[in-house]
């Protein structure tokens, strides 16, 4: 690629001697870098729209949407092309629809949690009962926001 030989070159004119073995990493480290797919998690309380939402960034419906009830089950991952390169949208299933569900689903949660680049919440503008947004984000999202994870609310027009 002419970037990685402008890069090699300009090492070399700086004086800084690498080998082969060296280049060879440094290259696939770069191809790793350039071909990475940035993964966002669209996460928030059942009925929001996180499925609504992915569909729209898409251009099409291909994350099932309800207008009675929750849901999405299992997480659904959407990818987002753009040029040649894009990124991974993963739609999954709302948390306060019941106690069991929410015991599920916060195990669901921690465990996407790490792989991810971007958490998105979606908090309906209007609703005013947000305890188990309050609760998901203190007991599962939080630690991981105080480790630098990016997160961002995300406040849906009603
Ligand atoms: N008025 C309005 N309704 C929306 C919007 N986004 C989604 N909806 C509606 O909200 C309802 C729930 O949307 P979904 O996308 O299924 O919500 P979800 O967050 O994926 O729900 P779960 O999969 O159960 O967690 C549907 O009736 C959508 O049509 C929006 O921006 N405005
Ligand atoms: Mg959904």
């Amino acid at each position: 690629m002419i970037g990685q030989v402008d890069f090699f070159e300009e090492l070399e004119k700086s004086g800084v001697t690498i080998n082969d073995e060296q280049r060879k990493m440094i290259q696939n480290r770069i191809n790793s870098l350039m071909n990475y797919e940035p993964k966002i998690g669209v996460f928030g309380k059942t009925g929001v729209g996180k499925s609504s939402l992915c569909n729209a960034l898409f251009g099409k419906d291909v994350c099932p949407i309800s207008d009675v009830e929750a849901c999405t089950r299992n997480p659904q991952e959407v990818f987002l092309g753009m040029g040649q390169k894009g990124l991974k949208l993963l739609d999954v299933p709302g948390v306060g629809e019941s106690s069991d569900r929410d015991k599920e689903y916060a195990e669901l949660y921690s465990k996407l949690l790490p792989e991810l680049d971007l958490v998105l919440w979606i908090v309906k503008a209007d609703d005013r009962a947000l305890t188990s947004d309050e609760v998901f984000y203190k007991n599962i999202v939080r630690s991981h926001v105080e480790e630098g994870k990016p997160f961002f609310f995300v406040l849906r027009a009603c």
